[in-house]
């Protein structure tokens, strides 16, 4: 299918390739055994400026375009889905900057961001507050000109590894959601720290970690936005981010059906090609058409969002579903047809459908994306 990708976007894609194929490839397997971070690949992120296409130009980056960064994004989960977290964690992490910051807090964080210096995470999920992302019960109050923010938050990307947190705490537990905020939390700040490592079934190449706060004080100009916009800032960010979780999981379905159909051809049973039976034709056909369908969906999406369009959550919502469950399924498939060695650590794909999972769940679980769907598409219909 033809993209019609500008010059510049080309140029990043093919970077992002040559990153994946030459650095990323040879330590995945290393990465998703001892489930490390791959510090050493966030410096060639960092070398190659790739940190600087998640910021705009104005913040000394080179982009922000939700196009160029789900390029870069489908072309390093195609390798790998878990590596290229380290960037896209803290494209997520840095979103509320971005979306309700301050212009003193944007000028502060962002360039430090877009030359790879400093790492972000995005700090809202918490042991009861999953899906029900307003049932948070961290806390953030007043104490003078500071806040005191206690609570625990769980699951978080890049935690322990990353400097900028973005995180989410109530200031007025009376309202529940309405009474959330969101503040700017640096590594090293007293009472902050790290809890356990997850073990995770996939993406284990990115690191995940318990973020914990017991009287952290967190001064006023740390603040996001206004005291109880924390849920709005939220949900836009989550608007913003979720066609990158797409992105993810086409970059890792491609990856899975290239390793699939490239076997078919070579894997000789019965005494040919197993690729010149109609049943296995078919399911690379599926998965061809389902990768285009969603890659197409994505990139109208990222068009859209960039072109300036100010209400995105359906289509955002629409791209992260629809991806997701695509990938899923073009792994499952990816494995079956590599049959007994899909199976098997030595091959790549059962990786891939062990990274595969993650994108239906985080970022608001597909039955999450389809009630904001649902809910925004039948406003139309008022
Ligand atoms: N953009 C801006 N504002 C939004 C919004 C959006 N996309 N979605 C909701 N809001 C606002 C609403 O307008 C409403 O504002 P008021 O308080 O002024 O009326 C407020 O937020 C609450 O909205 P709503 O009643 O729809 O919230 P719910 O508690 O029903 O939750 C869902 C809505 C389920 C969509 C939300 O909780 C969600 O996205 N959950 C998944 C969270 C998630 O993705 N977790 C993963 C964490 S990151 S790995």
């Amino acid at each position: 299918m033809e993209y019609f990708l500008t010059e510049e976007q080309q140029e990043i894609k093919e970077i992002a390739r040559k990153i994946a194929e030459e650095k990323i490839k040879p330590v995945r397997a290393k990465y998703d055994e001892e489930s490390a971070f791959p510090w050493e690949i966030v410096e060639v992120f960092k070398q190659t400026d790739l940190f600087a296409v998640l910021v705009p130009e104005e913040y000394d980056g080179i982009s922000g375009k939700v196009m160029d960064i789900a390029i870069i994004t489908e072309e390093l989960s195609r390798v790998c889905g878990g590596i290229g977290l380290s960037l896209g964690g803290t494209g997520l992490g840095m979103y509320p900057i971005l979306i309700s910051g301050s212009e003193e807090q944007k000028q502060k964080y962002l360039p430090l961001i877009a030359n790879g210096q400093k790492l972000a995470a995005f700090a809202l999920t918490e042991a009861n507050a999953g899906s029900d992302a307003g049932g948070l019960e961290s806390v953030a109050l007043k104490d003078g000109d500071d806040y005191i923010l206690n609570g625990t938050k769980q699951w978080i990307t890049n935690g322990g590894e990353a400097d900028i947190y973005t995180v989410f705490a109530l200031t007025d537990k009376s309202k529940g959601a309405r009474g959330a905020s969101c503040f700017i939390v640096e590594k090293g700040t007293a009472g902050f720290s790290f809890g356990k490592k997850e073990d995770k079934m996939g993406i284990r190449g990115s690191v995940t970690r318990e973020l914990i706060f017991e009287d952290c004080r967190i001064p006023q100009e740390n603040l996001i936005g206004r005291e109880g916009n924390g849920f709005m800032i939220a949900m836009k960010t989550l608007d913003k981010s979720r066609p990158m979780v797409a992105a993810q999981a086409i970059g890792i379905a491609q990856g899975a059906y290239e390793e699939a159909a490239r076997y078919s051809r070579q894997r000789i049973q019965f005494g040919k090609p197993i690729s010149a039976n109609q049943g296995v034709q078919f399911m690379l056909a599926d998965m061809a058409t389902q990768i285009e369908a969603a890659r197409a969906l994505v990139y109208c999406t990222a068009r859209m969002m960039d072109s300036g369009v100010k209400r995105y959550a359906k289509e955002s919502a629409m791209c992260k579903l629809f991806a997701s469950d695509m990938a899923m399924k073009v792994t499952v498939d990816a494995v079956q047809i590599l049959g007994g060695y899909g199976y098997m650590k030595e091959y790549p794909v059962e990786k891939m459908m062990r990274d595969a999972k993650i994108t239906q769940i985080y970022e608001g679980t597909n039955q999450i994306q389809r009630s904001v769907i649902a809910s925004n598409l039948l406003k139309e219909f008022k």
